[in-house]
């Protein structure tokens, strides 16, 4: 009788015992990442840059090389790989969202209206998972956290910033997507869009915000994470495309990028 092997292991993950907790998607967003970058076959020009959150320790599973960005400037910090590097580099951040939208949220907007020619890739699951499960940017209305007891208070502590959409009013982004990692269909499609992050990043600023499980700070089990995502985080939060190159939407393509002072 023939086997057949279905399922491996990506080449680019590493033999080291992954950190996260049962159920935690970080663990497919790494893989989502490794594979895109071993199909390119671009191992040996990729370097990533890591955040301060759960994906602290991005560099011990994915295997090419990396920098560890102080919390919240992993945009700055690629920024500057991206300026000393030969242009052929392909240069990634993976950031939370406490890392990215509370305290990076300067760097994640100048970088991306600089144009960097970078793929950010932002896990939001609603929480800071590293820290205990405190209320982050993205936390939804009504949602319980560490401190936000009670449920988030909108009136008090304003409502959850969609990134995606904030960093669509900017020019020069030339991809914003954002994909679940909910269930395998999604997750399918969530690998689309970092290929097509990747595949554009020469072009200019690339972004992929995938929607993630913490079933350690939602205080659900790993399958409940997965409902509580998609019943809770995706009216909030829909998945699809906002930007891509020749599809500039019309409060980009209203502003003319060459227009200058004339005199
Ligand atoms: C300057 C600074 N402020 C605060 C912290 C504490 N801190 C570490 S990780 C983190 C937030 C992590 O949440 P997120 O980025 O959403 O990532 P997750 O752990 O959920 O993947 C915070 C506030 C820190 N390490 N350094
Ligand atoms: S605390 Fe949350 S984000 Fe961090 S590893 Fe555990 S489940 Fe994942």
């Amino acid at each position: 009788m023939t086997e057949t092997l279905a399922f491996g292991r990506t080449p680019l993950l590493t033999h080291n015992y992954m950190h996260y907790c049962p159920g935690c998607t970080h663990g497919v967003a790494h893989r989502l990442v490794a594979e895109v970058i071993d199909e390119m076959g671009i191992q040996d020009r990729t370097i990533g840059v890591s955040p301060v959150g759960c994906a602290v320790l991005a560099y011990n599973y994915i295997d090419v090389d990396f920098i560890e960005a102080a919390h919240g400037r992993a945009p700055a910090a690629a920024t500057g790989l991206r300026r000393t590097l030969p242009p052929d580099r392909y240069i990634f951040a993976y950031q939370g969202d406490g890392d990215l939208a509370s305290i990076g949220m300067a760097e994640i907007v100048h970088a991306a209206n600089r144009g960097e020619k970078l793929t950010i890739i932002f896990v939001n699951n609603a929480i800071y998972g590293m820290t205990g499960g405190q209320m982050a940017p993205t936390t939804l209305p009504g949602m319980k956290t560490t401190t936000s007891p009670g449920g988030r208070d909108v009136a008090q502590t304003g409502h959850p910033i969609r990134v995606c959409e904030l960093l669509d009013t900017l020019v020069a982004p030339v991809f914003i997507a954002r994909g679940s990692l909910s269930s395998a269909k999604n997750t399918i499609k969530a690998k689309k869009l970092l290929r097509q992050a990747f595949d554009l990043q020469h072009q200019g600023f690339t972004f992929v915000e995938l929607l993630s499980t913490c079933p350690t700070g939602w205080g659900l089990s790993p399958t409940d994470s997965l409902a509580w995502l998609d019943r809770n985080m995706l009216p909030f939060f829909p998945t699809k495309t906002f930007r891509e190159p020749g599809a500039m939407p019309e409060h980009t393509a209203a502003y003319h990028p060459d227009l200058k002072v004339r005199d």
